[in-house]
């Protein structure tokens, strides 16, 4: 049965600054995501803090706030038949040590908070990350 869903992506601070972003959205590309929008934005610390808000209690709260505000980022809408799922898989687990082989975190990411992409978990926080990113 089709599913088509949109999920919202992140190429973090440590990718772009690499210049890996064209090599990731390839990857997007080459799974049969379709790039719905797409843009590079630097966001505040108080955003990072408004977006990770789900993320308050832990212990890496601060740093991964400081981190996701560090530096450009690309905010991406991908669609596909299960995008949520499907995007959760190919990136592969939060830390690239444990993600399996052929997954965007174990190719490109550095540690588990320099781990190269985000990827929403649930249709509801796709909805509401979509939104940070792209409602106007
Ligand atoms: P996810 O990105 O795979 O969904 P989450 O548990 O939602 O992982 O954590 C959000 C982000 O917080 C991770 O992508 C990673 O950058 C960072 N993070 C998660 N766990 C740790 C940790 O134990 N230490 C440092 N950073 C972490
Ligand atoms: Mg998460």
């Amino acid at each position: 049965m089709s599913n088509i869903q949109q999920t919202l992506s992140i190429i973090k601070p440590d990718a772009v600054e690499r210049n890996l972003s064209e090599e990731i959205k390839k990857v997007f590309k080459n799974n049969n995501f379709n790039i719905l929008k797409e843009k590079k934005v630097k966001i505040s610390k108080s955003e990072a803090e408004k977006f990770y808000q789900i993320h308050q209690t832990k212990p890496f709260y601060n740093d991964l706030c400081e981190y996701l505000s560090s530096g450009p980022i690309i905010a991406m809408i991908l669609e596909k038949n299960d995008a949520i799922l499907e995007n959760r898989k190919l990136m592969g687990a939060t830390d690239p040590l444990k993600a399996d082989i052929g997954t965007i975190r174990k190719k490109y990411g550095i540690s588990i908070d320099k781990n190269s992409v985000h990827g929403s978990d649930s249709e509801e926080n796709a909805k509401k990350e979509i939104d940070f990113f792209f409602k106007d």
